[in-house]
């Protein structure tokens, strides 16, 4: 029997400044594994498309595919439910046939969240975790927790078993495949000898010229060389994910076979890399060194980014980068007050990050410093002293967010519920982080809004309300910007899908892209 077309779907963010940066590499992944298998694949890319929810009606409208399988974060989740609200509605009738699998970020941590379950201060379970996964097992027929590229094809087969009218887990109508256990008796968790083996991620699925990404002027991309960090910053999702947890750093060899065919093929020379923090990877040095060797090959030179941990950072570390190729270095410093970075669990010490600015700037890089604040504990006073910092240090650009407890982040699951509130205590200091009750499926937490208006903040403090929080961040950014002379990111329109209504017409390439 011929084997089901799947159509992968990436939702959109319309939370993002420009949403046609970075492609999800992930998906791509998990597409290039099931079409290595022999499926008919494709990817419906709605990043950056604004009326999305057409584009999915008639894809489901038109297109004979009956198996969708989409990705994402926790602020694509309201998105992502559109879609398959979309797709139900397209297919009204034969919705037994149409099939809908969830794998990504939100519903690992979710999942993560769920089996870290506290009793609040009564004593009870109130099941946030549980309800952050049931939210989702509720609209798909299949949820993937963790990597996605073997259990894809168990998702697949369970999607026809269910149109046969198979049920699965004791009167659950869908079924649930964990990836993210290491420890399962046939894991589908990838070792990293598994993740050698796996084709890379299925960029011929999506339209890579239509997204925008330069570093200093040269055309950039992403890859990833690492996986998982072994830190656990309390605000960082997946602490207790295996899948973002575990560092599983890919071999040299596959790296840079990875970045020449990038660049052979494509023609970038520029490279992002997407790991949590590179110099977790003790052999760093010797992939770069391979990477200047891949540049003398080729006769050609290439601008690189990528982030490191402030404290792990070494002179020699430093100077290998800029060989490389790296003009900038990018680092979650987060904050600037002992006790705040000790509460965050950051490890680094503020004199660690000034000696990482101090080292990258010797070495001719250009430091984005990433502060964070809203921390348990946090004050006017501990935001001032980040103002203080980044004056003092001059980073050549940087950001601030306010934080938000996804599930499957230490905030997040730790919290204990009081009343409507919820209530992060830090192990050490005991200092506090109140936060709301958030609806991940209905609401995306807008994080980079422009100041003034877009900005949301879902946690305060004992000692700073959540609008005093959006107004010091607000000051920081335009007072700190205009002192350094750095501008603000500019927005990009979104893509509008023309069609008529009711008529079958092609979906354009830079949306939809299918295997040959
Ligand atoms: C690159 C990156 C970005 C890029 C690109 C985003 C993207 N969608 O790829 C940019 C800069 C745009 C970005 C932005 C943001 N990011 Co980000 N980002 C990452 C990062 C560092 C790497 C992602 C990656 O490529 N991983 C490698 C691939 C192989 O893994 P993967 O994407 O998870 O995919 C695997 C599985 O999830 C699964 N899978 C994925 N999709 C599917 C689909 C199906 C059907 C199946 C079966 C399986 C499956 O299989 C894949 C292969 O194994 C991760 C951290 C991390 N280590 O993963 C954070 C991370 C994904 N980001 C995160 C966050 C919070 C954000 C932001 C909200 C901003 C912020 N405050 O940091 C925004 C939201 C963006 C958005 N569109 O939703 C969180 C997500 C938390 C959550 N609850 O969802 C992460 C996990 C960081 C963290 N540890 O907290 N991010
Ligand atoms: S913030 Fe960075 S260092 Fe901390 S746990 Fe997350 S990825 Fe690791």
């Amino acid at each position: 029997m011929d084997k089901p077309r799947v159509c992968f779907i990436i939702p959109p963010s319309p939370f993002l400044l420009d949403e046609r940066v970075f492609v999800s590499l992930g998906i791509l992944k998990v597409a290039g594994a099931l079409e290595a298998h022999g499926y008919p694949v494709e990817v419906l890319d709605l990043s950056g498309v604004e009326n999305f929810e057409d584009v999915a009606w008639r894809h489901a409208r038109w297109e004979s595919t009956n198996t969708y399988a989409i990705t994402a974060t926790t602020p694509q989740m309201p998105a992502a439910r559109k879609v398959a609200e979309a797709i139900r509605c397209a297919t009204t009738g034969e919705a037994s046939l149409v099939k809908l699998i969830l794998g990504g970020p939100h519903i690992t941590l979710a999942a993560a969240a769920m089996k870290q379950e506290k009793p609040g201060l009564d004593g009870r379970l109130h099941g946030r975790g549980q309800k952050a996964f049931f939210d989702c097992a509720k609209i798909f027929d299949v949820t993937v927790a963790g990597d996605g590229e073997d259990a894809i094809v168990q998702a697949v087969e369970a999607c026809e078993l269910l149109r046969s009218g198979e049920t699965f887990n004791a009167g659950m109508t869908g079924l649930h495949l964990d990836a993210d256990d290491p420890k399962a008796e046939r894991p589908l968790f990838l070792s990293k000898r598994r993740i050698e083996e796996l084709p890379p991620p299925a960029r011929h699925l999506v339209d890579l010229d239509s997204y925008n990404y330069t570093i200093d002027g040269v055309r950039a991309t992403s890859l990833v060389a690492q996986l998982g960090c072994p830190f656990a910053c309390s605000f960082c999702g997946g602490r207790a994910s295996p899948m973002l947890r575990r560092a599983r750093i890919r071999s040299t060899e596959s790296v840079l076979a990875e970045i020449e065919h990038l660049h052979v093929t494509h023609g970038y020379c520029g490279f992002m890399f997407y790991d949590d923090e590179m110099n977790v990877n003790k052999e760093l040095v010797t992939l770069l060194r391979g990477v200047i060797a891949l540049q003398k090959k080729h006769s050609t030179e290439f601008r690189l980014r990528g982030f490191v941990k402030a404290e792990l950072f070494t002179r020699e570390q430093a100077e290998v980068m800029h060989e490389a190729g790296f003009r900038w270095l990018l680092t979650g410093f987060e904050a600037a007050d002992p006790r705040i970075l000790d509460n965050i669990n950051k490890k680094a010490t503020v004199e660690d990050n000034t000696r990482c600015v101090e080292l990258a700037k010797a070495a001719g890089l250009k430091v984005k410093a990433l502060m964070s604040i809203g921390h348990a504990g946090e004050s006017p006073e501990t935001i001032a002293a980040v103002k203080r910092w980044l004056l003092e240090v001059r980073p050549e650009d940087f950001d601030c967010t306010i934080i938000t407890p996804y599930p499957g982040s230490p905030y997040y699951d730790e919290a204990i519920k009081a009343g409507d509130t919820w209530t992060y205590s830090a192990p050490k200091s005991g200092d506090r982080l109140h936060m709301d009750e958030v609806d991940y499926m209905q609401e995306a937490d807008y994080y980079k809004g422009q100041i003034g208006g877009g900005y949301v903040s879902h946690v305060w403090t004992d000692h700073i309300a959540k609008n005093e929080l959006i107004d010091l961040r607000d000051g920081l950014e335009r007072d700190v910007r205009a002192e350094l002379n750095i501008p603000f990111n500019q927005s990009r329109a979104a893509i509008r899908y023309e069609h008529s209504m009711g008529a079958p017409g092609p979906i354009p390439p830079n949306i939809l892209r299918r295997s040959a």
